[in-house]
């Protein structure tokens, strides 16, 4: 049957399974939006600014596993969704980002809002595509949904003219891709997954550092599996946060930068790392001279191009890591490593994660662990990008795969409030909490006319230290307290969310923290907490930028470590 090309997107995106998409629509973009009200099923969110929309979608996938969908206009609209797409291009997040273009026989002639899209995203992006003829559209729409969730996730963007959504074409929508070139990698090579299995068991100090490619395999059962076969103790990347219960007996936290001690110590002594699914990024190898100094390296990840990239690797498997894991488990032996666990519970004793001082402030750590003690570790978590991030990540305790979400690879302030807003309306059943900066908060503020118009029941908890924190740390421990730049006045927010008619409360002492959090909750819609927290409260531990992981820097006033952290399973 014959469609405009307008109707083949929405037909391809019903196909495809998408219920809620991200936009902003503009003139070029107007076929597509006319058209949309006759099809109910998608959902659309209109965002206040684009680079919104990319995170929302962002938000959205990560807390779902589902392809993330967002629309831009030509020109200005699509630059401004480059942070986004970046975004996700760098934590392996699945996206398609539709983009208007001028019509087809304007492209080339700098026309009013034309912008090379494809061009500007090129590095950024996984695959990108032109539709230059409306009958090619549902064939485009199904290879870029394909390459965008398969393989290691990605985003695609579509930059389609508006004539080409005008035009009349025959749809049907294919049901299978024709790619040979795009190569999927499934399981790992036999001789590998031998040569893994043996190191494995004949290790004596072996550590599990798993990341984010865990939770897009869903392997999380499976990484269970091998640690409790073999007893090896796990740490977690950032963004692998949540792939291994935290309060698992061989749970030992995440290491790197504002890494706990024990994890960094544990990583230098270990004579096996078995990395899964994590890129060795230099927030968590630190120099990388002194990373890991006294192991052999297995490397297990979906995507070649990251094996050897940043550290050399004594076993490279390549394949899906739910796959690898399920044939590596055949292979290995029952293990105690009764030794390296009792040496690692005493750094843990010995290196505590400093926790909440006698102050007369509030502190943000104890927000983070009254937070953890009120929604029972069942929220989903969203973070900016900071200080605040940092003591979410150290202080909640994450025991599921989606539940912590956080720009990790790009580190992308105003990431928070659009990525909640994705995420609840991914998963509305689950509490949803944004943990923000002052600082990032205000780089996508205007969200909050968002949650209102389509009633997205974010928890927003602002860390307002009056300060870009994570930058005044390092003018404070590397430029003399040179504070340029960093000290940050903010609007009373309690005011802004109630001009759009969101409520909400300051607190000021420890007291108030639990009665404002059960609010919160319990409010029917988007409540917003301005916590007004200890100006000067620096992450600890911190490994200096150029360092070794085990060069960390501890809090210098430790006092009260008391919090029960963690339970045995
Ligand atoms: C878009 C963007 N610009 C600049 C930075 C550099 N940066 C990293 S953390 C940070 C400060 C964040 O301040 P805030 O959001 O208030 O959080 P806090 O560190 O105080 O918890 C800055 C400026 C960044 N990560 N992203």
């Amino acid at each position: 049957m014959k469609k405009t090309g307008a109707q083949i997107i929405c037909e391809s995106l019903i196909a495809e399974g998408v219920d809620v998409m991200f936009g902003f629509p503009g003139g070029v973009l107007l076929p597509f939006y006319d058209t949309l009200p006759q099809y109910p099923r998608i959902r659309h969110i209109l965002v206040r600014h684009e680079q919104a929309a990319a995170h929302a979608a962002d938000g959205y996938a990560r807390a779902t596993g589902k392809v993330g969908v967002c629309m831009a206009t030509s020109g200005p609209g699509a630059t401004n969704l480059v942070t986004g797409i970046a975004n996700a291009y760098l934590d392996s997040v699945p996206m398609v980002a539709f983009t208007g273009q001028v019509v087809r026989a304007q492209i080339g002639k700098d026309s009013f809002q034309e912008i090379d899209i494809t061009g500007i995203t090129l590095p950024i992006t996984k695959h990108s595509y032109v539709a230059m003829d409306t009958a090619s559209l549902a064939r485009i729409i199904k290879e870029a949904f394909y390459i965008a969730r398969t393989g290691r996730p990605g985003p695609v963007l579509i930059d389609i003219p508006k004539d080409v959504m005008q035009e009349m074409a025959e749809f049907s929508y294919p049901d299978r891709v024709s790619l040979p070139g795009y190569k999927i990698p499934t399981s790992g090579h036999p001789t590998q997954l031998k040569n893994a299995a043996k190191l494995i068991n004949e290790a004596k100090r072996p550590l599990i550092i798993a990341g984010r490619g865990v939770i897009i395999s869903g392997a999380s059962d499976e990484l269970k599996q091998m640690a409790e076969t073999s007893q090896i103790p796990v740490i977690t990347t950032l963004l692998g946060i949540g792939c291994f219960p935290e309060h698992h007996i061989l749970s030992y936290g995440m290491p790197g930068m504002h890494g706990m001690g024990y994890a960094n110590k544990a990583l230098d002594e270990t004579d096996l790392l078995i990395a899964i699914g994590m890129r060795f990024d230099d927030r968590v190898t630190g120099k990388i001279s002194g990373f890991a100094p006294r192991a052999k390296i297995i490397h297990i990840d979906m995507d070649p191009a990251e094996i050897g990239k940043n550290v050399s690797v004594d076993v490279p498997i390549v394949g899906d890591v739910k796959a690898v894991l399920r044939a590596l488990h055949k292979l290995l032996e029952t293990n105690a490593h009764v030794d390296w666990i009792r040496q690692l519970d005493e750094w843990r004793q010995q290196h505590p994660l400093t926790d909440v001082r006698a102050s007369s402030g509030l502190l943000p750590q104890y927000i983070i662990r009254e937070l953890y003690e009120a929604t029972g570790g069942d929220a989903v978590v969203v973070t900016g990008v900071g200080q605040h991030q940092m003591w979410t990540a150290q202080h909640y305790i994450f025991h599921h795969p989606d539940s912590f979400i956080s720009s990790g690879g790009l580190g992308t302030m105003g990431f928070g409030l659009p990525a909640a807003m994705g995420a609840k309306i991914g998963r509305p059943e689950k509490a949803v909490w944004l943990v923000d900066g002052d600082g990032s908060f205000q780089m996508n503020i205007q969200e909050l006319a968002t949650l209102v118009q389509d009633n997205i029941a974010v928890k927003i908890a602002i860390m307002n230290n009056g300060y870009l924190g994570m930058v005044r740390q390092w003018q404070d421990l590397f430029y003399k307290k040179n504070y340029v730049a960093t000290p940050l006045s903010c609007p009373d927010f309690v005011k802004v969310a109630e001009a759009y008619c969101i409520p909400g409360v300051t607190v000021t002492r420890r007291e108030e923290v639990q009665p404002a959090i059960e609010q919160a909750a319990a409010h029917d819609g988007p409540f917003l907490i301005n916590f007004m927290v200890e100006p000067e409260e620096n992450v600890f531990p911190m490994v200096p930028p150029g360092a070794s992981n085990i060069e960390f820097i501890e809090e210098p006033k430790k006092e009260v470590t008391s919090w029960p952290r963690r339970s045995t399973l």
